[in-house]
Formats: C-alpha cells, sequence, structure tokens
C-alpha cells in the first residue's frame, strides 16, 4: 500500500472493477481520492517556476503550456507513477504499456492575457484527441482506447468560469463532433455535458475519443494542470523521442519503462525478462 501523507491512495479491487465500467460507459470517471498533499505541492512548485522562466523570454502575461513536462523536472515523473492512474492503465492494457504524453498547463485569466497570445494554452475548443482522432483503427465500429489520459487538477476550480475542463458524456462512442467539422451546438449535447468544476487536487481520466473543451479562464484563479496519458508499448508517444541509456541514468525500473528504456525492436511487442512483470504492484491484488 502507498502511503502519502497518511493517506492510502492505492485503489481497491472493487474501486477499480467500478471505474473500469464506469469508464467503458461514460469514457471518463473522477478518482475517489485526491492527489496527496505532498505530490501536489512538488508539482505546482515545478509548474510555477518553469512558468516563470517562460514568462521571463516575453514578459506579457500569459498563459503557459509545455510539453513532455517529465523530462523537466522529477516532480512530473512522481506524477507519472501515481500508482491509482498506473492500475487503471494497467487494467486498461494489461502489463505492457508506457507513457504516451505528459504535458502542464498554467491558464491565466483571460482579461489579462495578451490578445496575441490566446492560442490553445488560453483555451481549447471542442475535440476528441488525436493524431487526426478519425484515423485511429476501429474497435466493434467505434473508435477503440489507444491512450488512457489523466487530468490532475492542482488549484481550485469550483468556481465559476475557472476554465474547467468539459467533456460530453459517452462520446469516446461516436466520431469526432458527430462528424459536423461545421456547425457543432455543444448545446445539442446538454444533457450529458459535464464540466469539472473540482476542488484541487481531483484527478480525472478520459479515453481519448472522448470529446473534450476547457473554456478561457474567467476567473482570477489561475489554472495549473497536468495531463499525463498512458498507451501500449507497441504505440509511439505522442511528444517525446524515446530516451537513450545516459538519459536514463539514475532512474527507477519503474520510470525506465514508462520512459521507453532501449530495447531490440520486437519487445515492445512480445515481453521477454522481466518486461511483463516490471509493473507488477500495478495490477489487482490478489484475491
Ligand atoms: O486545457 C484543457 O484543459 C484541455 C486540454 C485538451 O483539450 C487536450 O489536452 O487535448
Amino acid at each position: 500500500m502507498t502511503v502519502l501523507d497518511n493517506i492510502p491512495t492505492r485503489l481497491t479491487n472493487t474501486e477499480r472493477d467500478q471505474l473500469h465500467a464506469q469508464l467503458e460507459r461514460d469514457g471518463f470517471v473522477v478518482l475517489p481520492r485526491k492527489l496527496p498533499s505532498d505530490l501536489m505541492a512538488a508539482v505546482l512548485d515545478a509548474i510555477d517556476r518553469i512558468s516563470a522562466a517562460e514568462r521571463q523570454k516575453d514578459r506579457r502575461v500569459q498563459s503557459v503550456k509545455v510539453a513532455n513536462c517529465v523530462d523537466l523536472d522529477r516532480a512530473f515523473r512522481r506524477l507519472m507513477l501515481y500508482e491509482p492512474a498506473l492500475q487503471l492503465a494497467y487494467d486498461a492494457f494489461g502489463p505492457m504499456f508506457h507513457l504516451n504524453q505528459s504535458n502542464f498547463i498554467s491558464r491565466v485569466k483571460e482579461a489579462d492575457q495578451d490578445a496575441a497570445r490566446k492560442d490553445f494554452a488560453a483555451s481549447i475548443d471542442w475535440h476528441a484527441d488525436g493524431p487526426r482522432p478519425g484515423l485511429f483503427p476501429r474497435v466493434d465500429g467505434v473508435m477503440g482506447l489507444h491512450y488512457l489520459k489523466f487530468g490532475y487538477f492542482l488549484t481550485d476550480l469550483t468556481h465559476v468560469g475557472g476554465g474547467a475542463l468539459q467533456v460530453i458524456r459517452g462520446t469516446h462512442r461516436h466520431d469526432e463532433l458527430d462528424g459536423k467539422k461545421r456547425g457543432f451546438i455543444v448545446n445539442d449535447y446538454a444533457n450529458d455535458l459535464v464540466e469539472f468544476t473540482v476542488e484541487a487536487g481531483s484527478v480525472v481520466a478520459f479515453h481519448q475519443a472522448l470529446w473534450h473543451a476547457a473554456m478561457p479562464n474567467q476567473s482570477d484563479v489561475e489554472r495549473k494542470n497536468v495531463y499525463i496519458s498512458y498507451c501500449p508499448t507497441w504505440m509511439r508517444p505522442l511528444d517525446r523521442e524515446f530516451p537513450t541509456e545516459a538519459d536514463l541514468a539514475g532512474l527507477s525500473p519503474e520510470e525506465r519503462w514508462l520512459l521507453g528504456e532501449p530495447r531490440p525492436a520486437l519487445r515492445w511487442w512480445l515481453p521477454q525478462g522481466d518486461d511483463a512483470t516490471r509493473m507488477n504492484r500495478f495490477a489487482p491484488d490478489p484475491a
């Protein structure tokens, strides 16, 4: 059992069964427990340091989005190893999964944002994740789960207009925006619209094909969050190249595995040695 702040974070087998069923039905779940506060503090500190450095480059107040953040600070690698996320990834993909993507966003109040910088770091309209989602293979006529994405919301979003993540329930089983490249109206889906106006420390997991969006932050609370996703080892990561042995110096066997340690081509597909057992601690507990 992992205990940080004396709070056990590991999911029970019953919880993981329920979450897995919910994920299949709705395309998303909110994890039952919040992030431990020491982990939150470490990640927030890293976000603030890196965002400050980015803003130094251009002193106009701006929202910041940084890809592949696991390579920038150990705090993000701790988050990459967050046990409940890896338990759910294990349930989705079995033992042969690794890191697909990591990024953080620090989203300032829209009114403070320079107009020239109103890009996808400032807000992002309705979409399903790609690359070009319609080209992913389908399973039984619907988009398969190719990666599972975790949103870690580190600042309060219970107030109105904070730029929270929104999703439309069940749309992982639809074509992206029902094929409406023009004329998509979110109110047509109002009954299934879910906005995560959650407390700091909340964690949301979702299917890559679920339609989602984040509107501009209209509040005074800077929205800070991290997205980390996992995919089978036979898929390449979305925002990084695989590391060399030198890049992995001093990292744990689990970190090496998730980051994609160098190995012969076939072993990305067929496990050898301890490949299929490296992530064993995230398997369901023995009955
Ligand atoms: O800004 C957000 O929270 C949404 C990010 C998003 O849509 C994405 O990562 O695909």
